[in-house]
């Protein structure tokens, strides 16, 4: 299989986690792609122009992060980030909703800031900020209840590749003065499949 990704992007970076997490490194080759460029050879590959995309054995394309994982995780029949139980229970469902909430907002935020400066907006920036530290303070005190003190699934992986992107391009660290946040992250971050995916910070 081939997963087309780029190395900022938080989407593509869950599924690389996936490949890893579930020991699919020998059958998945990861290619860069090239996105937002007028006429990229990618655009042939996955028209939308979009990473992650999975192209499967068969060839069948198939691009978003939320679907890719949930294939990659169910080959082996034995899925270890998505519990078909718990995943219908709207308990975890509003949590990972809100995790995936707060990876988007940061993704437009990041978007923005790599745009020329004179073609941003200060208000969506703004914005973007305010709904991320509003998203923070709610994690800090969901990270404290059962459900995300539990082995790592999907709502997890999305908060700490939420809160790493948004540390490493310059939203800041939105651990910082919440202590239950960053002791929760602590762990989550050393896991092998994250520490291999880790995003490139501006410095890079
Ligand atoms: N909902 C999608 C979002 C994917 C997405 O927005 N990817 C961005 C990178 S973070 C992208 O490929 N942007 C290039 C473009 O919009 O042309 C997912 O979960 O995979």
């Amino acid at each position: 299989m081939k997963l087309y990704i780029t190395q900022i992007s938080p989407y593509a970076r869950l599924t690389r986690i996936l490949v890893l997490g579930k020991g699919l490194a020998e059958r998945v080759e990861i290619l860069e792609a090239k996105t937002r460029t007028l006429g990229s050879p990618y655009y042939k590959i996955n028209p939308s122009g979009r990473v992650p995309c999975l192209i499967d054995d068969a060839g069948m394309g198939m691009e978003d992060s939320q679907v890719i994982c949930a294939y990659l995780d169910s080959l082996d029949g034995k899925p270890r980030f998505h519990d078909a139980v718990r995943d219908s229970k709207w308990a975890y469902r509003r949590l990972e909703a809100t995790a995936r909430g707060f990876c988007e907002g940061i993704a437009v935020w990041i978007r923005e800031m790599h745009r020329p400066e004179h073609e941003r907006s200060p208000t969506l920036l703004a914005h973007e900020v305010a709904r991320a530290s509003r998203l923070a303070d709610v994690f800090e005190s969901e990270v404290t209840r059962p459900l995300l003190q539990e082995q790592p699934r999907m709502a997890h992986l999305l908060l700490a590749v939420a809160l790493e992107v948004a540390r490493a391009r310059g939203l800041g660290d939105l651990t910082k003065n919440r202590p239950a946040l960053a002791a929760w992250l602590a762990p989550i971050a050393v896991m092998p499949s994250l520490r291999a995916t880790a995003p490139p910070s501006l410095s890079h």
